[in-house]
């Protein structure tokens, strides 16, 4: 019921609490490098929470960049801030100095710890940051030096359930990432809703996945859900589909987190692998082509669990359980949230029309410092831009973002839906469908397509590929135009970059 104490440190919930309640010995992590048990784990976290506070003068309140691939010194770092009261601004790898300038500034950042391996971008932009008094590497014995240099133990700050201890940049499908704060109590909410009513793990499962810490979609469900229940996450640095399938068979993973066009490829690669450990597959991130949900269905027996969530509300927010799922809905609102669609003045549509998505839960959106907040948070309902349609049966389903409306000929087209059809298609490997100049005032649909390599982009595949469409949807929403590129554009998090599309398709 999301009811929690007023003081709560979400890091002693997650973690120390496993240790009290007889989970020291079970394995908390699992990656290529090291297995920590949940009293190995608390023993690092601790001590970085004494180099935090003690060596580097953190004190409550302070953000702290983080900057890391998956793995456990990442995550005992992420618990060390937390645990001694400091919020979390964790990095997306492949971000740039120029970006982490620009959180650094944002969040006015002090302090950072940082894996070696990432040091080249972290120091270009520390090089700019008059706040930033330290960056601290790991992977090089520095941390490693300064933790064994510090005492065991360390008591956690009392902090109340309403302080902030994360705050997660959103990658921006438009391109202009805004910083979301996150309390203690938001952290166990997600765990408390989403994972306990709709994953339903046990603590004998496994979570591992693809998405990095710094996506919150990464954060719970590799290490806050499985942390909740003092069940194993498993972290890989390199997550791509070629590394998932064989950890998976390698770890006994049981529940997997990833995104629809991971499931796509590994769907045509399953064959090589005993995957039947897997019980649970979640597929968020991006919105899920039915052709994706019945190619892994045919490959593995398993039904994929669909969700939308998002940085703001820190995960998902409506999805269903496998034996409610209904495969082209994205499902319910996770008990405990409510979900709407709503039109430009924000009245409730009748059931079937579409609108923009509204929610509201035990989550509130709050950007820092940010005024496109009155934008996105109207009396207390989060818009994220999506736009659904609610049937009359309550299920939700997607329509698209609001900008991938397309209005052609008259026709209002949602971009998703083309490309669900397209990737109906065994040639197509992934695909993005926009609006374009029809060159006499009008837009038509155009799709940009990536082939998998067996296949030739030729005026054939154009046709094949338009009668394919249209044979699958209705015919006015097939596209007009078809351009072939080697790869979509997509943000760090694997969503496509339709506004990169758009852009190319309107120069
Ligand atoms: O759908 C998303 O993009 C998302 C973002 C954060 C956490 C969880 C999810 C599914």
């Amino acid at each position: 019921d999301y009811r929690y104490p007023r003081r709560l440190n979400c890091a002693v919930e997650l973690l120390d609490r496993n240790v009290e309640r007889g989970r020291g010995d079970h394995p908390a992590l699992i990656t290529p490098e090291e297995t920590l048990t949940y009293r190995q784990l608390q023993d690092r976290v601790d001590r970085i929470a004494n180099v935090l506070t003690r060596d580097l003068g953190m004190v409550p309140g302070n953000r702290v960049m983080l900057r890391s691939a998956n793995n456990a010194w990442m995550t005992a770092a992420y618990l060390a801030v937390i645990k001694a009261g400091g919020v979390v601004v964790a990095t997306m790898p492949l971000l740039r100095a120029k970006e982490l300038g620009q959180m650094l500034e944002k969040a006015r950042i002090t302090l950072a710890l940082c894996d070696v391996k990432l040091r080249d971008e972290m120091d270009r932009a520390a090089a700019e940051a008059p706040l930033l008094r330290h960056v601290v590497h790991w992977g090089n014995g520095d941390l490693e030096a300064r933790c064994a240099a510090q005492p065991p133990g360390f008591a956690a700050c009392d902090t109340a359930a309403d302080d902030v201890c994360l705050i997660g940049f959103t990658s921006g499908t438009t391109g202009l990432p805004k910083g979301t704060m996150h309390f203690h109590r938001d952290m166990l909410a997600i765990c408390d809703g989403y994972s306990r009513h709709v994953l339903r793990p046990t603590p004998e499962d496994r979570f591992i996945g693809s998405a990095p810490l710094a996506f919150t979609f990464g954060l719970g469900g590799l290490v806050l859900f499985p942390f909740r229940i003092g069940a194993t996450g498993i972290l890989l640095e390199k997550a791509g589909p070629d590394e998932l399938l064989p950890a998976i068979e390698k770890h006994r993973a049981t529940i997997l987190f990833t995104a629809p066009t991971a499931y796509r490829v590994m769907a045509g690669k399953v064959a090589d692998f005993d995957l039947s450990s897997l019980r649970k597959c979640v597929s968020a991130g991006e919105t899920l082509p039915r052709a994706i949900f019945d190619a892994w269905e045919a490959a593995t027996g398993l039904r994929l669990m669909d969700g939308i969530g998002g940085t703001e509300m820190l995960h998902i927010f409506v999805a269903a359980p496998e034996e409610t799922l209904r495969p082209g809905c994205t499902g319910l609102p996770v008990p405990g949230y409510q979900a709407r669609v709503i039109d430009g003045d924000g009245k409730e549509v009748p059931r079937g029309t579409p609108g923009w998505l509204a929610i509201r839960g035990p989550i509130g959106c709050r950007y820092l410092a940010d005024p496109r907040q009155t934008d996105y948070v109207r009396h207390g309902w989060n818009i994220p831009g999506d736009v659904y349609v609610q049937d009359e049966d309550g299920y939700f389903r997607y329509q698209g973002r609001g900008d991938d409306m397309i209005v052609a000929a008259g026709y209002n087209i949602a971009g998703p839906e083309v490309e669900g059809a397209l990737l109906t298609h065994p040639a197509v490997r992934e695909c993005g469908v926009v609006g374009a100049p029809d060159g006499k005032g009008g837009t038509i649909v155009k799709a940009y397509v990536a082939l998998h390599p067996e296949h030739f982009a030729n005026e054939d595949m154009v046709r094949t590929l338009q009668d394919h469409v249209r044979a699958e949807i209705a015919p006015y929403k097939a596209p007009r135009v078809i351009e072939f590129l080697d790869a979509m554009p997509r943000t760090e998090s694997g969503k496509l970059q339709r506004f990169a599309l758009r852009r190319m398709a309107n120069p």
